[in-house]
This record gives C-alpha cells, sequence and structure tokens, in this order.
C-alpha cells in the first residue's frame, strides 16, 4: 500500500512537474515581443522620460519590448543620448543621413525590426507609454489587425488647452479621412499592427509620404479588423512641433491618392454630384421661366 502511494506520489510530483514544465514552456510562447518604433527629429530632452515610461509599463505587463528611435541626424544629443540609455535598455538608434521624413522613418523602422507586432508612437510624450499595453493587446491576442491609441472615442479626449481652431483642424482633417476607414481616429500617430498588415499594405502601393502613416497603412492594407482604445492625448513639455504647412498640404495629396486607390467611386460621386444638381436646378429654372 505504501509503496503504491508513494509510486501513485511519485507519478503525481513527475506530472505536477510536467505540467510546470508545461506552463512555464506555454508562457514562453506567449511573451508578446514587440518593436516599438519612434521616429524623432530634434527630441533629445524626451528621450529619457519616454525609454524609462516604456520600460516600465512594457516590463510590469510582462513584454518583452525593443525600442527602435528612427532619427534623420539631428543637430541635438540624441546619438549620445540613445547610447546611454541602451546600456539600460534595450533600445537602438537608426541613423538616417540622406533622408527626412516621418513616414518613411517609421517604415525604415519596421524594416528594421524582425518582430512581428510593431508600434508606432510619437517621442513627445503626447502618446502616454502606459496606454501601451492596451493598445498592444488587440494585436497580441490577433483580435486585431491593427488597433489604435484613439483620441476620438469614449474615454480619449485631446490636450485641455487645444484652442477652437486647433480642435476644428484635426476634426475636419479626421472627417475627411473617415469614409476611408472605419475608424474614430483614423489619423492618429499611436498605433500596433501586425507585420503582415504591413506587408499587404505594401503590396497594394504604400506610399511613405507625409505625417500620416498609420492611415496610409490601414487603408492600403484594407483592414476591417481595427480597435480603439482610449487615450489622453497630451501635448509636448519639451521640444517643438514639426507639424507645418507643407505637412497639412501632403496630407491632402495623401487622401487623393488614397480615395483614387480605393474609394474611386465615392470620390467621383462627391466631386460630380454638386455639379450635377446645379445642373439640374438650372434646367429646371430654365424650363420655369421660359415664356
Ligand atoms: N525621423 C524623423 N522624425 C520626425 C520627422 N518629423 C517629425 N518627426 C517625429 O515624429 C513625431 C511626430 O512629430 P511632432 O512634431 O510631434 O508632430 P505633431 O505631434 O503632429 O505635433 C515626433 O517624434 C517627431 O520628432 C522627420 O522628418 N524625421
Ligand atoms: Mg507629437
Amino acid at each position: 500500500m505504501g509503496t503504491t502511494t508513494s509510486a501513485t506520489s511519485g507519478k503525481q510530483a513527475l506530472s505536477g512537474l510536467r505540467r510546470d514544465s508545461q506552463a512555464i514552456e506555454s508562457t514562453a510562447m506567449q511573451v508578446v515581443r514587440v518593436s516599438i518604433i519612434v521616429p524623432t527629429y530634434c527630441e533629445a530632452e524626451n528621450l529619457p522620460d519616454l525609454c524609462a515610461r516604456i520600460f516600465k509599463t512594457t516590463r510590469t505587463a510582462g513584454i518583452d519590448a525593443e525600442l527602435l528611435i528612427v532619427d534623420d541626424a539631428s543637430p541635438d544629443r540624441t546619438a549620445d543620448i540613445v547610447a546611454d540609455l541602451s546600456k539600460t535598455y534595450s533600445v537602438r538608434l537608426i541613423m538616417r543621413n540622406d533622408e527626412r521624413g516621418l513616414s518613411s522613418a517609421v517604415v525604415r523602422g519596421f524594416q528594421e525590426s524582425d518582430r512581428d507586432i510593431l508600434v508606432c508612437m510619437d517621442a513627445d510624450l503626447s502618446h502616454p507609454p502606459e496606454n501601451l499595453v492596451d493598445v498592444i493587446m488587440p494585436v497580441a491576442r490577433d483580435e486585431s489587425d491593427f488597433s489604435i491609441g484613439s483620441r476620438y472615442i469614449d474615454g480619449g479626449r485631446t490636450d485641455e488647452n487645444w484652442g477652437f481652431f486647433r480642435r476644428l483642424n484635426s476634426k475636419v482633417a479626421t472627417w475627411l479621412a473617415r469614409p476611408l476607414v472605419n475608424a474614430m481616429d483614423p489619423m492618429a500617430g499611436f498605433f500596433c499592427l501586425h507585420r503582415r498588415t504591413l506587408e499587404s499594405a505594401q503590396k497594394n502601393g504604400l506610399l511613405p509620404i507625409g505625417y500620416k502613416i498609420g492611415l496610409e497603412i490601414c487603408v492600403r492594407a484594407g483592414c476591417s479588423r481595427i480597435s480603439e482604445v482610449p487615450i489622453h492625448f497630451v501635448d509636448r513639455c519639451e521640444g517643438e512641433s514639426k507639424l507645418t504647412t507643407r505637412q497639412q498640404l501632403l496630407y491632402l495629396r495623401q487622401l487623393l491618392h488614397l480615395f483614387v486607390a480605393r474609394r474611386p467611386f465615392f470620390l467621383a460621386a462627391v466631386l460630380f454630384l454638386p455639379g450635377l444638381v446645379f445642373l439640374i436646378v438650372m434646367c429646371f429654372i430654365v424650363i420655369a421661366i421660359k415664356p
């Protein structure tokens, strides 16, 4: 009996061990590996805080994150600061000396990564790193192809200091993009995607120009599984915005390209319908006032 008991408890111990090792194995399999791409131009003052907050959040959540800073030869101390941070954190600098531009910098970061889950965010702390896990998990769980840190869904908001015209500008730009993508904040710069979403966008003629690379990827890839998680967008404390009028004009050009590629009939209707209505009304008026 005693032998049986000890054999049974031996078997139980063994199966317990197996269960434990299976649990460890499956936990290991479930570790989320993510590359966080941050394009930078003159953001040296923001990087230490950004780095500390990103890694605090991801480590607490058990996410294996690497940070790729894609800098266009900023004439500040970006390179020294990243070298310093890389002693403590998994952070790498990709320096571009012959190119400028936010969207192309982000795509370069994606290309430098060998991971499947990709995140993009600003360096200026406008996108709270504490929301990273919420933005990453829908893609990591394969519930979404594209996940957005959204200012315009319930619970999300923009900075309290935004004036009327800034709000209007952002809203109008957002409304213009809405027919292209089923999301409340399609212009967000804080997003996560699976590598296959990027590949599908590239197959469909991704054009990495201007500022709105998230919108470009989402529309070119024809994403239907999109998640939005609320964030509180805060204005930068350090450095200056690089968003210029030229970038806003480039956005209109980008929209035109996207409408031609994905919603040509919608575009035609929007452009020609008012003219058609005008013609019909004119015909009625001419007929009505005919002597
Ligand atoms: N590599 C690179 N990054 C850029 C460029 N322009 C802007 N960025 C970065 O892109 C992010 C968004 O730009 P930002 O100036 O904050 O634009 P805003 O949030 O629209 O005011 C920031 O991290 C910038 O440093 C550029 O030409 N090259
Ligand atoms: Mg910003």
